[in-house]
């Protein structure tokens, strides 16, 4: 079975609360390899109504950003895919990831957001999602009161029928 790595830096990451996902068997295997930081700069910003993190789609502006990268089956990544919604909502690209430990450079896979509203990048770009740290809690989908696509035209300029 084909292997590959994802880079993940927001609610995936251990102790948010979409590690489960990672962490579920039936979801397919996930190995963490290590913490990694992207070789290019990027925004991250927290936004939407749910204060959802994404990396925006603007490579060379923002930070260079923290994150863990895991080794993941082919299983795992699509069920990763149907977790963020891709293509139509994050967008999943190859991107290169500076391993902390070792200093080696590898290819990973990013859920990025694309087609993002232009006042997304007014906020306060982060180096890493650390949510206990701020004011602006992530509302986990259980809690929203508005389950479907809607609040994605909260950050995109299309909305989820025209991609
Ligand atoms: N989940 C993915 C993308 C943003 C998010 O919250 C991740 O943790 O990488």
């Amino acid at each position: 079975m084909t292997r590959h790595l994802a880079f993940v830096y927001g609610t995936l990451k251990r102790n948010e609360p979409n590690h489960h996902w990672l962490e579920d068997t039936e979801n397919g295997e996930a190995r963490f390899v290590g913490v990694g930081t992207t070789e290019e700069t990027y925004p991250l910003v927290v936004a939407s109504r749910y204060n959802i993190p994404y990396i925006l789609a603007a490579e060379g502006t923002g930070k260079h950003v923290q994150g863990e990268v895991y080794d993941v089956d082919d299983k795992m990544l699509s069920n990763l895919d149907i977790l963020e919604d891709h293509p139509d909502y994050y967008e999943r690209k190859l991107k290169n990831i500076k391993l902390e430990n070792s200093g080696e450079v590898v290819e990973c896979w990013v859920y990025l957001l694309f087609k993002y509203k232009p006042h997304l990048l007014e906020l306060p770009f982060l180096t890493s999602y650390l949510p206990g740290d701020q004011s602006k809690p992530y509302i986990p989908r259980y809690l929203r009161e508005e389950p479907g696509p809607e609040y994605w035209t909260d950050v995109k300029v299309t909305d989820f029928k025209s991609g």
